[in-house]
């Protein structure tokens, strides 16, 4: 049978420093992921680009904190369409939009995971672990805040209320190279699974992925897997605002999706902080539209020589 897909817009960039992710969404359409998947074989649907209404400033005992309403209007709206993406769609994609977004869609689909009786397990590919609270957060760039959040730590008050937590224990955090005291703290006390660039030196990223997968599949969880641009070395990905030197390389990242597609266990994906007025002739959205593809199935030996 085929499969479907949806590709869901959330052009949200108020939880980043710089301005730019708002063209997210529209340059992964225009780089071809639509066509992309379609040609892979799979049902594509365009469910456009989600909005929020005008907001009137919210205030907070950390005075630090940038667009905290817009954040909570945004975590609402993604909320349910990402839950409805997940119950109508076989493997959705939310493209971002900075990451403050999946203080929305994680809930969102962990509310799928819910009704099907089934675990979510989190698969976070990001330098950052993005594990601060509105409370303990210095810059206030609440993209720096979705994971606490979705694990219902303390410290988020200021966001609705949380129906479906996700399980610290079903996270897995990869490429990890940027991390805050107050993080740091919080990934000792919440025992995550940290993959950090030392580990992956040293490992490799096949062993502790594998190892993660098997316990998903054991579970029979769902799969949410959320990808940060900066997860990527900079030399490969210009178009992301908070670049971190030492990430991963092309053929790494490539493997991670080829592996997840193997798998068969993903049933979300996001794709988090393209900033396009950063990029270098789209080579950032093109690069995002070929990993994708990798997840969505295409094998080393289907790429043709002319679009590479
Ligand atoms: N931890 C830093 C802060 O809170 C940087 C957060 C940057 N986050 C992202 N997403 N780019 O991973 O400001
Ligand atoms: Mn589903
Ligand atoms: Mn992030
Ligand atoms: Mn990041």
């Amino acid at each position: 049978m085929t499969r479907t897909t949806a590709l869901l817009g959330a052009p949200i960039e108020t939880g980043a420093s710089q301005r730019g992710c708002i063209m997210g969404p529209d340059s992964l359409r225009t780089a071809g992921l639509f066509e992309t998947l379609e040609r892979l074989g799979w049902q594509v649907s365009d469910l456009g680009d989600l909005t929020i209404a005008p907001q009137t400033p919210m205030a907070h005992a950390n005075g630090a904190l940038h667009h905290l309403a817009e954040t909570c209007a945004w975590i609402e709206v993604l909320e349910k369409a990402a839950y409805q993406a997940a119950r109508d769609h076989d493997l959705p994609i939310f493209m971002g939009g900075d990451h403050s977004m999946a203080a929305g869609t994680v809930p969102g689909v962990a509310r799928h995971a819910a009704e099907q009786n089934r675990p979510l397990f989190v698969l976070w590919l990001d330098s950052h672990p993005d594990l601060h609270t509105p409370e303990s957060t210095e810059s206030g760039n609440l993209h720096g805040t979705p994971m606490a959040y979705f694990t219902g730590q303390p410290g988020c008050d200021a966001y609705p209320p949380l129906a479906h937590a996700v399980d610290p224990e079903n996270i897995c955090l990869m490429g990890i190279r940027s991390v805050d005291a107050a993080e740091a703290q919080k990934i000792d006390d919440l025992g995550i699974d940290v993959n950090d660039m030392r580990t992956i030196d040293e490992v490799g990223i096949l062993a502790p992925l594998r190892a993660f997968l098997e316990r998903v599949r054991a579970a029979n969880g769902m799969l949410h897997v959320s990808f940060d641009v900066d997860f990527l070395d900079p030399e490969i990905a210009p178009a992301v605002g908070t670049t971190v030197p030492g990430g991963m390389t092309f053929r790494e990242a490539h493997l991670i999706m080829e592996t997840l597609c193997d798998s068969g266990l993903v049933t979300s994906l996001e794709l988090v902080e393209l900033n396009p007025f950063l990029d270098e002739f789209g080579r950032t959205a093109k690069l995002l539209r070929d990993l994708t593809a990798s997840l969505f199935g295409r094998r080393v030996l289907d790429r043709q020589t002319k679009s590479y």
